[in-house]
């Protein structure tokens, strides 16, 4: 297991930096290129470790997939030109690719199998296999296909109309993948808003989907055209330096080039509800992802309360906001984010202790935490837990330690942002 040892209290950070691709629409833009006809070209693809696992999966399916200078050429032979692969498809630690491979995997007329690694080996699976099943898929599984390995034998699926149980985009997205290979007519009904990538991807590759509120409705038997596609920077990478901008003082840093989706930026809505000094210029270039630069300074922050609807717009940013709202006045209180129990780590658990381990006042709750602001934190020996946002919470938090922080196993960042220590050293140096 390796550590990494880190001390900058409170050295400001100054400069601007450009975050990597987007990690889900990265995902996206391999499986859309593989199943659909002709050469789709892909920039800024982000080459974290999850989306390397994507391009390994298919691959193993026959597609063709060059890496080229920033990006991908994939060529792209529709639904019916994945073959079935003779080698086991490793997902590694990446929830979007098994989901979603699912849902493609569950019309095609062939056997495969799936596994990941530990993290994904204890992450749930029925709700995505059972929808897949109900459309006529043959999975099977550890636990009754509840967790991998899985196996799967594709073949005629029919339309489904389902009521999703949890505002989950992966879900959503197995399901639409597996209907645009149906018969008929798939309806989806969300419980909430959730980050709508696939539905944006399905269009620029030239396919219909209708969204209405939160129902979602797609066609069977579409055939899909290769496209262009700009991957813009990961706003939940983005996340770890705008709140390093706020809460580290005399700090003032732009990120550039991030993606603005409105189901992806719920962590800007909260900054500027706890009071952060951020400007957002968003870019007129017409993209299928909105995005634009950021600028945040440091700032005198004051707790709040995000629950409800506004979490899946903002899941993946609970672990930082934990910690800039231990910097904050008075408490802030997450709630109905049960859905963190069920990420690469048990995020309500991994982000309370090891931030308490740190001197946080936090405390966690069923369904979310309570954090109680102006913490003072001293340094410790902290663990990313082999989650890659809880191991980028830590070093952004080691900048607002007294003492020094040791940080075990930070090679898991490299699952979303490889170059993240490159990132910090450059805006801790200018
Ligand atoms: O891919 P994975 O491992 O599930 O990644 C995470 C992350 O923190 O990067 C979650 F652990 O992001 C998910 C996100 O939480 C990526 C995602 C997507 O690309 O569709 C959707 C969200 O998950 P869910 O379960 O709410 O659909």
């Amino acid at each position: 297991m390796t550590s990494l040892k880190l001390k900058n209290y409170k050295h400001k950070l100054t400069g601007e930096i450009t975050v990597p691709g987007d990690k889900s629409i990265s995902h996206r833009s391999v499986m859309f290129g593989s199943v659909a006809h002709g050469e789709t070209i892909v920039s800024n693809f982000l080459p974290g470790d999850d989306c390397l696992s994507t391009i390994s999966c298919f691959r193993k399916l026959g597609v063709s997939i060059h890496e080229e200078n920033d990006g991908l050429r994939i060529i792209g032979k529709g639904f019916e030109g994945l073959t079935e692969p003779n080698e086991i498809l490793d997902v590694g630690n990446s929830g979007t690719t098994i989901r979603l491979l699912m849902g493609i995997l569950a019309g095609r007329p062939f056997f495969s199998s799936i596994i990941g690694d530990h993290s994904i080996g204890k992450r749930p699976m029925t709700r995505v296999t059972e929808p897949l099943s109900s459309m006529g898929a043959r999975i099977d599984g550890r636990k009754n296909a509840m967790y991998t390995p899985i196996s799967i034998r594709g073949g005629k699926l029919n339309a489904i109309e389902y009521q999703l149980p949890v505002a989950s985009a992966q879900v959503k997205s197995a399901i639409i993948l597996a209907g645009l290979q149906a018969e008929g007519e798939t309806v989806i009904l969300q419980p909430a808003q959730t980050r709508d990538h696939t539905e944006r991807m399905i269009r620029q590759f030239g396919g219909e989907i209708v969204t209405e509120d939160r129902f979602i409705k797609v066609k069977g038997g579409q055939k899909l055209k290769a496209a262009t596609i700009h991957v813009p920077g990961d706003i939940s990478s983005a996340a770890f330096f705008l709140a390093a901008g706020a809460t580290v003082p005399e700090s003032s840093i732009v990120l550039k080039n991030v993606g603005l989706n409105p189901t992806r930026t719920g962590m800007i809505e909260v900054m500027k509800q706890m009071g952060a000094e951020l400007e957002i210029r968003e870019y007129e270039n017409g993209s299928f992802e909105p995005a634009g630069d950021i600028y945040i300074k440091s700032s005198v922050l004051k707790g709040t309360i995000i629950e409800g609807d506004m979490i899946p717009a903002l899941i993946d940013e609970i672990p930082i906001i934990a910690l800039m709202a231990a910097q904050a006045d008075g408490p802030t209180v997450i709630r109905n984010a049960e859905e963190l129990k069920v990420k690469e780590t048990n995020r309500i658990d991994t982000v309370v202790h090891e931030l308490q381990k740190l001197g946080a006042a936090i405390e966690a709750t069923d369904d979310g935490m309570i954090i109680h602001g102006k913490s003072k934190l001293r340094g410790g020996t902290v663990s990313s837990h082999g989650d890659h946002r809880i191991g980028m919470m830590l070093a952004i938090a080691s900048l607002l330690c007294e003492g020094e922080v040791i940080l075990e196993q930070p090679e898991a960042i490299s699952v979303s942002y490889p170059n993240f220590f490159t990132h910090l050293n450059q805006l801790l140096s200018q």
